[in-house]
């Protein structure tokens, strides 16, 4: 392993550039020389030039014009401070940035243009300007202080062992490797705040935080911590977390005052509350607003965000009730509020209604609040996605969300708009994936999976890169520059989403997974759970009634979307059985009916399953034999788990609808 010791790192020597002239002599523009994010960003250059074509370049300093120690306040100054451009003059590359951190992303883009092995003058001779999509890009570890991580699929933490911090040589790797693709802030705890993590915010573990935060201080990388709401009562002694009673508030501005002050590099806060039993000012009849400006308030004079989550919904609300629906949680319990948030406030929104699937309308809360900073929360770890086993890269499913007009207004009403902050010129706004790494050595588990953190962080930099130009970029720095190599994964990786999609819930009915690890096939797994139905299913038809007849949250959106999704005509294919509960014979655009769909779907997608398997096994021997092991042995795995969703979903319909398949294909 080279010494990157990381996904994207394998240097191996490249062909090209090595006798490019402008990698002799590299100048600095923009940022002190001594600043340590700037140090940091000089070593990359040397160790990644010399691993990869033995160079090692002259590095020049210019004037710096800002003082990098700035202090970026709000969104817009975050991507000032961050843009960088690189030209070509004297024969020698300059690199410009307003802030050690653009000249650190600089470095990057040169790396990966070598990594890729392109030509370093054509790339850069016409001057290549950058400047950052998202404000805010981070990572959000459901990591435990035990070690374990919840919706973990790629070994142990990296962060914690027997709720100790541990940091070594691997914490400064992993800075190195998120901040190789742009991520500016990273969570290092679960949002589910429990037993030692509520004592991350005592001298317990200051020290250690104070280390972390001056690493990926190094890298321009903030450290958040995940806070328990209910800390007043957990390690405070009190009876109350109730945010409008003076006890609570005296106490939190006695302990943000002393976290802040032994953990300099800390910018703030998420957290998780009145959520699937965590705590919150629900609890005491207060509101959402009401919890999180408390906070906001207290850790403002620190430089310090708080980051509340919309994952907020009654778990144990009565499903019978026909007009219950876990859907509409998110939109009931925070629009009202809409502008009651204080400005150093974001709300982080799951891109769906419901929970990581892997198809969702896009939350109506993005487009529908217009006066609250927002962030997107978007799922890498695969959850319900094939636990990095299964292959499915994500980031179609990100270009389709970021792309989504919400009609917020007439123009710039994309989510993309509204989480770079262009739409309503939030103070704070961007992006968060709930992340996939661990300890294995590769990162994330299955190799491919490292396509989705890569993918993460490249797409949050720069939201107009396509899934394939990320995709082929992944690719040739971490597995092989081989043309025909590259073109043979980019054709696995780019479909997997949708093929994952057809062996396990199609048209939008999601769920139907085993309860509790959510990875294989239980069609009723969640169907009569308290939480509320899933697909609904009976001798007629499936799908739950979202329109104006059923639950009513297709209303939710802004026209014309609600009218689109309320309407079974007009309501797109992909998402039908979300909004509606439709007979196994309604004709759908595609010309099927709903029952055939299904069959097809399932059968096709475990056979397209097949063809990516082989796709794979036709590489052997011209890639890393560790890497091809790695994803043979999953490829292995997912076939399985492909054929059990197949024969069990086709056959659960087959029985229910009495239908047989068109194509008289067996189904038992
Ligand atoms: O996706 C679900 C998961 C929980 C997770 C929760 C959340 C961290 O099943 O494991 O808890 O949502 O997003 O908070």
């Amino acid at each position: 392993m080279s010494d990157h010791a990381g996904l994207w790192t394998d240097y191996k020597e490249k062909k090209k550039n090595r006798n490019s002239v402008c990698l002799g002599k590299i100048c600095i523009s923009g940022a002190e020389k001594t600043d340590t994010i700037v140090k940091n960003a000089v070593d990359e250059l040397k160790k990644g030039l010399m691993a990869m074509v033995g160079l090692e370049p002259e590095i020049v300093y210019e004037d710096h014009t800002v003082n990098s120690s700035t202090v970026c306040s709000s969104g817009r100054e975050i991507l000032d401070s961050e843009e960088y451009r690189i030209s070509i003059k004297d024969n020698s590359l300059i690199i410009e940035g307003k802030s050690p951190s653009a000249i650190l992303y600089g470095v990057f883009d040169i790396l990966r243009t070598v990594a890729c092995e392109k030509e370093v003058e054509k790339s850069y001779a016409e001057g290549k300007t950058v400047r950052p999509s998202d404000p805010l890009r981070m990572l959000n570890h459901w990591d435990n202080m035990d070690g374990s991580i919840e919706r973990g699929y790629s070994g142990d933490s990296f962060f914690y062992e027997n709720d100790e911090i541990i940091i070594n040589e691997r914490t400064r790797d992993y800075a190195r490797l998120i901040a190789s693709v742009g991520i500016n802030g990273v969570v290092i705890n679960n949002v589910n705040v429990k037993s030692a993590a509520s004592y991350m915010i005592t001298d317990r573990y200051f020290d250690k935080l104070a280390q972390l935060g001056e690493i990926f201080a190094g890298y321009g990388i903030g450290l958040y911590l995940s806070l328990n709401y209910a800390s007043t009562i957990e390690i405070g002694g009190l009876d109350s977390a109730d945010p409008l009673d003076e006890k609570v508030i005296e106490w939190w501005k006695i302990k943000m005052a002393e976290v802040f002050k032994m953990i300099p590099a800390l910018k703030g806060f998420l957290v998780k509350a009145d959520s699937e039993g965590r705590p919150g000012p629900f609890t005491y009849g207060r509101t959402q607003a009401d919890g999180a400006n408390m906070l906001a308030d207290i850790v403002k004079e620190y430089g310090g965000i708080i980051i509340w989550r919309c994952f907020v919904y009654n778990c144990r609300q009565d499903w019978r009730d026909k007009k219950t629906d876990r859907a509409r949680a998110g939109y009931d319990n925070f629009m009202p509020m809409d502008g009651d948030y204080h400005d150093n406030v974001i709300l982080q929104i799951k891109n769906g209604p419901m929970d990581f699937q892997i198809r969702e309308p896009v939350s109506p809360l993005l487009g529908g609040l217009r006066k609250t900073n927002q962030m997107l929360e978007v799922q890498i770890a695969q959850e319900y996605t094939g636990h990095q086993i299964d292959v499915c890269y994500l980031i179609p499913e990100f270009k389709e969300i970021l792309a989504f007009k919400t009609y917020c207004r007439e123009q710039d009403d994309t989510v993309a708009d509204i989480v770079s902050g262009k739409t309503f010129g939030s103070r704070y706004s961007g992006i968060a994936a709930v992340t996939n790494t661990g300890n294995d050595f590769n990162w994330t588990g299955n190799y491919l999976a490292g396509a989705n953190l890569f993918g993460f962080g490249r797409l949050a930099f720069d939201n107009d890169l396509s899934a394939e130009q990320i995709a082929e970029e992944f690719i040739r720095m971490s597995i092989s520059a081989d043309d025909g190599v590259v073109s043979e994964i980019k054709d696995i990786l780019l479909p997997s989403r949708e093929i994952y999609e057809r062996y396990t819930c199609p048209l939008g009915i999601g769920w139907m997974v085993k309860p509790a690890t959510h990875y294989g096939c239980s069609v009723d797994g969640y169907e009569y759970d308290r939480w509320g139905t899933y697909h609904r299913a009976d001798h007629f038809g499936l799908g739950v009634d979202r329109s104006d007849k059923g639950t009513g949250y297709a209303l939710q959106y802004n026209e014309p979307n609600a009218s689109i999704y309320n309407s079974p005509e007009k309501c797109p294919d992909e998402l039908v059985l979300f909004f509606h509960h439709l007979p196994y014979t309604h004709v759908l655009h595609s010309g099927k009916t709903v029952i055939q769909h299904i069959y097809d779907a399932h059968f096709e997608g475990y056979d397209e399953a097949v063809r990516l398997s082989e796709k794979w096994d036709s590489l052997k021997g011209k890639l890393d034999d560790e890497i091809f092991e790695n994803v043979k042995e999953r490829f292995a795995l997912q076939l399985e788990n492909a054929r059990e969703w197949c024969d069990q979903v086709n056959s659960y319909f087959f029985r229910i609808s009495a239908i047989p398949d068109e194509k008289g294909r067996q189904i038992y």
